[in-house]
């Protein structure tokens, strides 16, 4: 059995989207090594960089001695990125040396599982049986931690359009029905320009801007290919929408210079439109061709990517809710159960305590008649 528990998680605070979560371990019906007494088991937490299946050594709880059940003191904090996959290990070891190497001591079993799957878990508790092929023992955690609501609106635009082609519902079942519209509008889609990015942020907003109870987050993706059209207009419905319970994700695909795109991010310099200020930084911006796998692993890119589109997403989510004073509520039980699974090796999709409805829509992009 084991717990976990929210850390110093405080939104609109965090300078990494990440939220701490505390991990203890206990484990029942281990093997007894020693002859004369029970066993002394300690237990090693493993973890994987981005990107990465090698596991490293993370922590170590406490040795204790003489039991087949323990509960260990030690918790192991990690921090939660939404965003990653992030895989665990944990071994179990009879310690019978003071000698810190483990090939010194018996090993007594291990399971792997990802944190989200800990957190996942229904009743906050994940149990497990751990393995070395002689004896069944087992492992468990508990969790709890802070759950917000995002919404996904994925929209390629010019010539506005429902991309499940359903203008009387335009909403998709979940991200795999915003990946089948895209891939349906590519096949019915011809692109042109110019670009224009600030009709489609007005629309989104006008969505947004009919859920300001903290209930629903909109994200607007853009895909774009080539120079935006209508950058001052485009300003300006951002600096409006900067009050509204939504982000920007901006993905620019091709070689193309992106400058203007580094402006609307706003990383450096608050992006202000006729001398009104944006309330707070709601756009992120990518350029694809930083994440092709030039030498490196395309899994590692595509980690990288998704973590870099995702990257400021929490924040700002964070921050809106922060500014409007809105806490987040306990989740139902039965809900607690969705949280922090996703298919592995995909995206991961934040569950949250009510519905996320996606709407699909038209494309972004450069478009171009002549093309
Ligand atoms: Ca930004
Ligand atoms: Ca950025």
């Amino acid at each position: 059995m084991a717990t976990g528990m929210p850390g110093d998680f405080r939104p609109g605070g965090a300078s990494v989207p990440a939220t701490k979560v505390e991990i203890s371990v206990s484990c029942r019906n281990l093997l007894d090594k020693d002859v004369m007494s029970k066993s002394d088991p300690m237990c090693v937490m493993y973890t994987t960089q981005l990107g990465s299946t090698n596991f490293a050594e993370y922590e170590r709880t406490e040795q204790i001695q003489n039991t087949l059940n323990p509960d260990f003191v030690h918790k192991f904090i990690v921090n939660y990125y939404f965003e990653e996959l992030q895989k665990l290990k944990f071994e179990l070891y009879d310690v019978d040396s003071p000698k810190q190497r483990l090939g010194a001591h018996d090993f007594l079993g291990r399971i792997e599982c990802t944190l989200g799957e800990i957190l996942g878990s229904p009743n906050q508790r994940l149990q497990k049986p751990l393995t070395n092929g002689f004896k069944a023992m087992s492992f468990a955690f508990i969790w709890r931690r802070i759950v917000l609501k995002l919404c996904v609106i994925c929209i390629v635009w010019r010539q506005w359009f429902e991309a499940n082609g359903n203008p009387e519902n335009p909403f998709c079942a979940g991200i795999e029905g915003v990946m089948q519209a895209y891939q349906q509008s590519l096949r019915v889609v011809q692109l042109y320009g110019p670009t224009n990015f600030a009709p489609i942020i007005n629309h989104v907003a006008r969505f947004a801007s009919a859920y300001q109870d903290g209930s629903n987050y909109f994200i607007l993706l853009i895909l774009t290919d080539g120079i935006i059209s209508d950058m001052e207009h485009t300003k300006e419905a951002i600096v409006t929408a900067s009050s509204l319970p939504m982000s920007i994700i901006i993905v620019g695909v091709g070689p193309a210079e992106f400058d203007a795109m580094e402006v609307l991010d706003a990383d450096t310099q608050r992006l202000s439109s006729r001398g009104r200020y944006a309330e707070r930084d709601i756009v992120q911006f990518v350029p694809f061709r930083d994440y092709l796998s030039g030498g490196t692993s395309v899994l590692l890119s595509q980690a990288r990517l998704a973590k870099d589109v995702l990257a400021e997403v929490p924040d700002q989510v964070l921050l809106w809710m922060k500014k409007r004073g809105i806490k987040p509520k306990e989740s139902p039980p039965e809900q607690r159960s969705t949280i922090g699974q996703a298919p592995q090796g995909s995206v991961r999709q934040p569950q949250t305590s009510a519905d996320c409805r996606c709407v699909p829509s038209a494309s972004s992009s450069k478009q171009s008649n002549s093309s």
